[in-house]
């Protein structure tokens, strides 16, 4: 392992566990960047962990001659119900390069035209259920954003309804899900035999496996027993199609761990980002303000058509911005893939591991500047301009997030639909405070809104003429 590097206080057997804040691991990491450095070492009790977080050393790690995407022990742990599907799949594993080959063009721009009208369907119930909610009602918007954002990957991934807005709690899968997410996050802070002792907890995560199984391998053998309707989602491209590589298509077991993966990748990071975003128009008047005009001018009264969210160029902006300060899919692992050198001067072997700290990285004031912390979409204007390897919420390379445009166009559709309808209203005073499970999302956000403008309702006719109500 590599030596001399910076290392934070140390506690005997524990090493430096004690300085992490269970609820809040990578904020506790990012914490330590900024008294240890742009790399240093951390020790758990039988093992260690690299992190970096400048820009010079993300360029490096970035490099996919030398490193390659690692799958560490959170990772290791989520294989439970991702298996090997996408993204805890080792880039070595033959269903990586399959499924990636398979699904690469039900993520391209093109595709993002099908899904563009079920995007709507889902956005549209939001609006409207804010606008029936009564004056002094307030938002939960992480929560809202939670069942927008699961149900939209629902329909253009399986054609499933969730039907998350008409229902009180969340769907049994999400509590599910995240009550196994949450429970392989903790099981990587336990000591050996902390976790030995956990037996409730880990009945309970095999409970919630099957349960989030089952689900998924119903729906899979429906569809298969329907044969083919002319779906054009996820589930359909991933049961007719062919790796052109090697000819192969994906078998069920893989298809319910892709069906999981985008699930958990496709909801939790994309209501995060609509979350982070609305906490930042909330903060800073002057910003929505420009946001409205521009909403204003591109859409009017009219409901999103695949075009104009294209021209959301500001609203998009927006997002890129939430996303630099608090990416929130949080940290990836590489690994060297052969002995090498970091920056010229750290001596590094093959298959050592290196954390990248993604909100340090974006925050690193030598290729952001003095403002980095603050809000500012206009460091977007020109994307020419935003430094190479110095913007990673998508990841790196061939392992990077291949739902990156489908979740742009939805939240780009979504906060755009959200300005063109409502007044954002601060009414608690909302104060920060960012919430870990495996992504980060802003704890308790609530706001009120206020129309700005009649949304489209299913009414009855208003019977001016009784006789042209009812002959239309
Ligand atoms: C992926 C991803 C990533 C990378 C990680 C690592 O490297 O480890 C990141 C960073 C991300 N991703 C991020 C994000 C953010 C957001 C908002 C999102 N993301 C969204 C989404 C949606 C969907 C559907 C998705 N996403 C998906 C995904 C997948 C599948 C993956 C894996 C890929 C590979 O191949 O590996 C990812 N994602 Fe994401």
């Amino acid at each position: 392992q590599m030596k001399n590097l910076p290392q934070p206080k140390s506690y005997g057997p524990l090493g430096n566990l004690p300085l992490i804040d269970k609820e809040k691991p990578v904020q506790s990491f990012m914490k330590q960047a900024r008294e240890l450095g742009p790399i240093y070492q951390f020790h758990f009790p039988g093992r260690a962990s690299t992190f970096v977080s400048s820009a010079e050393l993300a360029a490096e790690i970035c490099d996919e001659t030398r490193f390659d995407k690692k799958i560490g022990p959170a990772l290791q742990k989520v294989r439970a119900f991702g298996g090997d599907g996408l993204f805890t799949s080792g880039t070595e594993e033959p269903n990586w390069k399959k499924a990636h080959n398979i699904l690469l063009p039900s993520f391209s721009q093109q595709a993002m035209k099908g899904y563009h009208e079920k995007m709507i369907d889902l956005a549209s119930q939001l609006v409207q259920k804010w606008a029936r909610l009564n004056p002094n009602e307030e938002i939960d918007v992480p929560d809202d954003m939670t069942r927008l954002t699961l149900d939209t990957i629902g329909l253009c991934g399986f054609n499933y309804r969730f039907n998350s807005f008409y229902r009180e709690d969340s769907h049994p899968f999400i509590e599910k899900m995240v009550r196994a997410l949450d429970e392989s996050m903790s099981q990587t802070q336990r000591l050996g035999i902390q976790d030995k002792l956990m037996v409730r907890s880990k009945q309970q995560f095999k409970e919630d496996i099957d349960y989030m199984f089952n689900l998924v391998d119903e729906l899979i053998a429906e569809r298969k027993q329907a044969g083919d309707q002319g779906e054009d989602d996820l589930l359909s491209h991933m049961l007719k199609g062919k790796d052109p590589e090697t000819g192969e298509s994906l078998d069920d077991e893989n298809i319910r761990f892709q069906i999981i993966t985008f699930l958990i990748a496709g909801h939790e990071t994309t209501s995060g980002l609509l979350s982070f975003a609305i906490q930042y128009l909330l903060k800073h008047p002057e910003k929505l303000e420009k946001a409205y005009i521009e909403v204003d001018e591109v859409l009017g009264d009219a409901t999103p058509s695949f075009k104009q969210v294209k021209q959301l160029k500001y609203v998009r902006m927006i997002l890129n911005e939430a996303l630099r300060l608090w990416p929130t899919a949080p940290a990836f692992s590489v690994y060297a893939k052969e002995d090498t050198t970091l920056a010229g001067k750290y001596e590094v072997q093959k298959g050592e591991a290196f954390t990248l700290l993604i909100p340090e990285l974006h925050r690193d004031k030598s290729v952001w500047g003095q403002d980095a912390e603050s809000f500012r979409p206009e460091r977007f204007e020109d994307i020419s301009k935003i430094p190479h390897h110095a913007y990673k919420p998508f990841g790196n390379g061939q392992r990077a997030c291949i739902g990156q445009q489908f979740a742009l166009h939805e939240a780009v559709l979504v906060l755009g639909m959200v300005l063109q309808h409502f007044e954002l209203v601060d009414h608690t005073n909302y104060q920060l405070e960012v919430k870990e499970t495996l992504t980060f999302k802003p704890d308790g956000l609530t706001m009120k809104v206020k129309p700005r403008r009649k949304v489209q309702m299913f009414q009855a006719p208003v019977a001016e003429d009784p006789v042209e109500a009812v002959v239309g």
